[in-house]
């Protein structure tokens, strides 16, 4: 039997397997056996093998809303963690800590008294522990960790779709504009413009789907540059990854990018560039939602226009982004139908014919390149160069691929960069806010790329909650060596982790960029439009297509974003989303527990199980257990010795004591507090039977 389930008696408490809850707090009624007998809440009784179980703690922490620290609860195993979870979301204390870790359960609600400036200026340079667990204080250990050690830091934040991260990243950035602000007042300040570039990176990256009514579509670290005072000097945003296929293809009830239907309720400009309702565009009518609830997408426009003024997009140059959107809108209208030669085609009607005028007005190219850019490809032979033409499935694919190469470099060029960077800044503070892992019924390579980033993080997580444990027993002084580690095949299988075999996934992922795409682009009269494709790619030997490997991109990107967060300090927060419904006040335990396992929380408290789960200071420690030995009590036995001969009196062994506090093995502190149990059963019947006689 495993180490932790050793003390069931007779009326201990524990935690039992159930499938819809995933565990349920029960209490040990009778032990026959190889089975034990337990009871659960309803009063029904089932039997239970007793390596099943779980050992639970006395109904102390349910009173108390649970433990802001999961490292603080007696018992650290997996249904302790969940229910610690529920018990605090129940009173919206939607943070808690795993040790260093943050983990946050999404409210689905406003919790505004949270947020606001007083909290912050409470968190600021408060020791980290000392209040509530809150983002702000994950925040205010890397900013006060950046100045005393000058090493730059990181926070990651993960989670699925809809759990939080993108929020979270804000509260993040909102914190640290705080705490290293310049003077209020002006609109344009380094600090303002970083906080804009959310809205903006929003309204280009941001969608409906169907798990989120913002589902960012795209992984973005955002590094905010600090000078030697401490106060904001710059920032750059790296993006990663933007779902370039939803640009031409969407169901519903799912929507194309924010910006395209605040375009299209945006008044003047809208009229400007002949737009209408989004349900005219195709590229926005393959779904029917083109709302979302509680949001105008005209004022929404406004505000993405507001931001772009702040962050410092001149009005000519928004008026060429916002004129690109349109000529993509326009250019998803225009349809084929089959030409007079034989798999040659043609614009379909009238219609089609002006929306194609429209794109080439719009986008200021020429008309006749535009058509010959879609109807047509050019091969090259060893002969020479053949014009080949397009049937109307192709030419459709050569309309869609134009619309995703001028969206995404949209997006990565121009929205992307905007905030000045500190050349002479040392020290930065990154947050990576990067979608999790995704499963859906079509697994894309997108799905795929993220997926591998995913575990390259969780590797880095890892090896992280390693090192730290390893820190607090170096800390410590206590006698641990690296090989009872080792020696957990566990452990170590969390660290090697898997290998993709990606090479024939690659042949299968090639990106095209259509060399006559972007030399059509680059002749653009609109010096905005001809920036975003400045030198036309090299004609590739054997065919117009350039093959741009989007998997060999991200895996060099990824390898950057690697260094980078391996030569800074990482800090970690795990969001949690706790219903599928986006409702407040639903916990849906098995699917919170499964986010915890990927996640890596759980991960984290084996890892922490394998060593030493428990920690108390010594004073803790006597203060609870120093009734298990009063003969010791009043001796001048200091507390670390004192702690000593109580774990020798029960016969405990392998703990350390360390400097300031023992550690226990796992289900040590259960042998400890049934004992406690027992002395304090029957001191309180002695007291019973004094007061009786008494009486
Ligand atoms: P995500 O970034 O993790 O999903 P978001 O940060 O967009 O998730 O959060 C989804 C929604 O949850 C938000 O639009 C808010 O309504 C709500 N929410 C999240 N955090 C809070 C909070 N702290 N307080 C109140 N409401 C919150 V995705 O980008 O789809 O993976 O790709
Ligand atoms: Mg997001």
């Amino acid at each position: 039997m495993p180490e932790p389930n050793m003390n069931f008696r007779k009326g201990a408490k524990v935690w039992v397997e159930d499938k819809h809850l995933a565990w349920v707090p029960a209490e040990i009624t009778d032990c026959r056996g190889k089975q034990v007998q337990v009871q659960i809440g309803s009063g029904k009784t089932v039997l239970a093998l007793p390596e099943k179980l779980f050992p639970r703690d006395a109904d102390e922490e349910e009173e108390h809303g649970g433990v802001d620290d999961m490292t603080k609860l007696t018992y650290l195993n997996e249904p302790g963690v969940l229910y610690n979870l529920q018990r605090r979301y129940a009173l919206n204390d939607i943070y808690t800590y795993t040790g260093s870790i943050l983990i946050a359960v999404n409210p689905f609600t406003k919790l505004p008294h949270l947020y606001n400036v007083h909290m912050m200026e409470q968190y600021k340079g408060a020791p980290f522990g000392e209040l509530s667990p809150h983002v702000f204080a994950v925040a205010d250990v890397s900013y006060r960790a950046m100045m005393n050690e000058g090493r730059s830091q990181s926070i990651l934040v993960s989670g699925e779709s809809g759990a939080g991260k993108t929020e979270t990243t804000k509260l993040i950035m909102q914190y640290l504009t705080f705490v290293g602000g310049r003077a209020a007042g002006d609109d344009r300040t380094v600090e303002q413009q970083v906080l804009e570039s959310n809205p903006l990176l929003e309204a280009f990256g941001n969608a409906r789907t169907v798990r989120n009514d913002n589902s960012s579509r795209f992984g973005k670290f955002v590094e905010i540059q600090f000078d030697a005072n401490g106060r904001i000097s710059g920032a750059a945003v790296r993006t990663y990854l933007l779902e370039r296929s939803r640009v031409v293809q969407i169901t519903d009830p799912e929507r194309n990018y924010h910006c395209f239907y605040q375009l299209c309720a945006s008044g003047k400009d809208a009229e400007k560039y002949k737009l209408g309702h989004p349900s005219h565009f195709h590229y926005l009518n393959q779904s029917k939602t083109y709302d979302l609830e509680g949001v105008s997408n005209a004022e929404e426009y406004m505000k993405t226009r507001r931001a772009m003024d702040i962050v410092g997009i001149s009005h000519e140059e928004q008026e060429a982004i916002f004129r690109t959107l349109a000529a993509i809108l326009h250019l998803g209208n225009v349809e084929f139908s089959p030409g007079r030669e034989h798999d040659s085609s043609v614009v379909k009607d009238q219609k089609s014919t002006f929306h194609m005028q429209m794109a080439a007005d719009l986008f200021r190219c020429d008309v006749n390149l535009l058509l010959a850019t879609l109807y047509t490809r050019t091969i090259q032979t060893r002969e020479g160069s053949i014009v080949k033409a397009l049937d109307c499935n192709a030419a459709v694919a050569s309309r869609d691929a134009l619309a995703k190469t001028v969206y995404a470099r949209l997006l990565v060029d121009k929205i992307n960069i905007s905030v000045g960077q500190d050349p002479n800044s040392h020290v930065q503070i990154g947050v990576l806010d990067i979608y999790g892992f995704e499963c859906f019924k079509h697994n894309s390579f997108e799905q795929f790329c993220i997926n591998f980033a995913n575990e390259k993080l969780q590797q880095h997580f890892n090896e992280h909650v390693f090192k730290m444990e390893q820190d607090e027993y170096k800390k410590e002084e206590i006698n641990w060596s690296y090989i009872e580690f080792i020696d957990n095949q566990d452990v170590l299988d969390l660290i090697e982790k898997v290998t993709y075999q990606t090479d024939s996934f690659l042949d299968k992922n090639r990106d095209y960029v259509v060399v006559e795409h972007c030399n059509l682009l680059a002749s653009s009269k609109c010096p905005f439009v001809a920036g975003l494709f400045p030198s036309p790619p090299e004609e590739s030997s054997r065919s117009s297509y350039k093959f741009s490997s989007v998997a060999t991109r991200f895996k060099q990107q990824l390898q950057a974003l690697m260094e980078t967060l391996n030569s800074t300090e990482p800090h970690y927060i795990r969001c949690v989303k706790p219903n599928s419904s986006n409702r407040p006040q639903k916990f849906e335990n098995l699917s919170i527990l499964h986010q915890l396992r990927c996640g890596g929380v759980l991960e984290a408290v084996r890892i922490s199980l394998a060593g030493y789960p428990t920690r108390r200071t010594y004073s803790e420690f006597v203060d609870r257990f120093g009734l298990l030995a009063p003969e010791f009590m009043d001796t001048s036995y200091d507390e670390k010795r004192l702690t000593e001969k109580i774990l020798q009196k029960l016969n405990l062994q392998n703990f350390q004591l360390g400097r300031t506090k023992v550690f226990l093995r796992a289900g040590q502190i259960g042998v400890l507090d049934s004992r406690r149990a027992e002395v304090l059963d029957m001191a309180a019947k002695r007291i019973q039977h004094r007061l009786r006689t008494f009486i």
